[in-house]
């Protein structure tokens, strides 16, 4: 059992890095009024940037401010993908 899982974290971790680098990935960006940026990916997944351009972590569900006063649910929280978008590995 415990092997089994070992092996599908293994295999999507894999998947992600496949196309970690794609930022056409990202479906759209949206400023927010704390100075982060939520990013949108295709499959409806958000990753947070902050404002020195790093991926930082934000709890799912949490609710964020867009700079023009709407309110975004988070869905997600690809801090990895979106790591691998913003600081591609340089070899
Ligand atoms: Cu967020």
């Amino acid at each position: 059992m415990f092997k089994k899982i070992l092996v599908a974290v293994a295999s999507s971790m894999f998947a992600l890095s496949a196309f970690a680098v794609d930022r056409s990935d990202i479906n759209k960006s949206i400023q927010l009024k704390d100075g982060l940026t939520v990013h949108v990916f295709s499959n409806g997944k958000m990753g947070m940037e902050d404002q020195y351009g790093r991926a930082v972590p934000m709890s799912p569900g949490h609710i964020m401010e867009t700079q023009d006063g709407n309110r975004i649910t988070m869905v997600g929280n690809e801090v990895a993908r979106l790591d691998g978008i913003l600081n591609p590995p340089s070899d």
